[in-house]
């Protein structure tokens, strides 16, 4: 009886994750609800509450408020003022920007018994950039998009293992504003933030990502190779999960490198974008283009909130079927707008022809 048992299980088992694979990735006649959903926004307690515990803040009356200083940004400028204003920038970040191109926005630099120390901005947050000679590292502070670090911050910022910031608390309002990404209001304002540097710098495994990035994006701050495909997390291209070769893993590639392939600023160790997804193709992409995080979606409530919003600006749907076996529909979402890829599959390769069908 065992004998025939045994083949029996296998074969139910290896039907049930063809299925499960084939439903994550493949839209069913069904239709299904892919609406956006919007997020709960964190309260002003809970924003407070969540500030990490190496970073202390005090109060300085002098210091701006978020509100004059978003108003101070929108403010416009003639063609010659903005050239100014963008040489002053070369110039000021110039060693930085020569070592991590334009993958951060500049706030702050300094140069300390030969080391120049750097603030930088990505879709994570801030983090501390450091160039001596030729090598270079940037650490995440630990403080993401609730903290905005305003444009007067101190002329010393590096003291010992202590980095100092002026800025403000802020809370999300609204999930996305294109192409600013989420629109933000403050929750304490005039801040003197204290960030104790040791707690910054803790690299566990000595991989160049510091623990507190790990944390946040969901890598394994203890190995310096999260998937175990090989590739070090600081340079795979989909450190949380090892790539392969498959048909539909190659269009959803395809889908995302032909999406970065024009764009400079997603060349950069640090510049990642990230989405979600339960389809096991989609998981195990290889981009060129880019580099991605992508999490199943029952892992969102894993996530911290601020980075939930600010991190993942583009949908990428399941797989839609043709009468013609070689044509495939895939819909796309983002803050800008969305509709459909066609991808038409033809002597093993893939064409794809992108159709906009909604603006936002
Ligand atoms: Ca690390
Ligand atoms: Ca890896």
């Amino acid at each position: 009886m065992k004998l025939i048992y045994l083949p029996l299980s296998v074969f139910i088992l290896i039907s049930c994750i063809t299925d499960r694979k084939e439903d994550a990735c493949f839209e069913n006649d069904k239709k299904e609800k892919t609406a956006y959903q919007e997020f709960r926004i964190d309260t002003p307690q809970e924003i407070l509450r969540a500030n990490p515990s190496h970073v202390k803040f005090t109060v300085d009356n002098k210091l701006k408020t978020y509100k004059e200083e978003t108003e101070d940004a929108r403010k416009s400028y003639s063609e010659a003022e903005d050239k100014k204003r963008f040489k002053v920038y070369d110039d000021k970040y110039a060693e930085l920007i020569k070592n991590f191109g334009n993958q951060f926005y500049y706030i702050n630099t300094e140069k300390v018994d030969g080391i120049v120390y750097g603030i930088g901005q990505n879709m994570f947050g801030y983090w501390l950039l450091e160039t001596k000679n030729n090598t270079v590292a940037a650490y995440y502070l630990g403080l993401s998009q609730f903290t905005h670090f305003s444009k007067k911050q101190p002329e010393h910022f590096i003291s010992g293992n202590k980095l100092l910031a002026y800025g403000s608390f802020v809370r999300i309002s609204k999930s996305w504003g294109y192409p600013f990404g989420p629109q933000k209001e403050a929750v304490k304002d005039r801040l003197v933030f204290e960030i104790d540097l040791q707690t910054v710098k803790k690299d566990s495994d000595k991989d160049r990502f510091n623990d507190l990035f790990e944390k946040l994006v969901l890598l394994n701050p203890d190995s310096a190779d999260t998937d175990k495909d090989g590739i070090p997390d600081f340079t795979d291209s989909n450190p949380l999960y090892r790539s392969e070769k498959s048909k539909f893993t190659d269009l959803y590639t395809l889908i995302i490198d032909r999406e970065y392939e024009q764009s400079g600023f997603s060349k950069g160790s640090y510049f990642f974008t990230g989405y979600f997804s339960d389809c096991d193709y989609f998981h195990h992409i290889n981009p060129t283009q880019v580099k991605v995080l992508i999490y199943p979606e029952n892992k969102s409530s894993e996530l911290q909130s601020d980075y939930r919003l600010g991190m993942f600006p583009e949908h990428i749907g399941k797989i839609r079927k043709d009468k013609d076996k070689n044509r495939f529909y895939i819909d796309y979402g983002s803050g800008s707008g969305g509709g459909y890829i066609e991808a038409l599959f033809k002597n093993g390769k893939w064409n794809l022809t992108k159709q906009s069908t909604y603006d936002i």
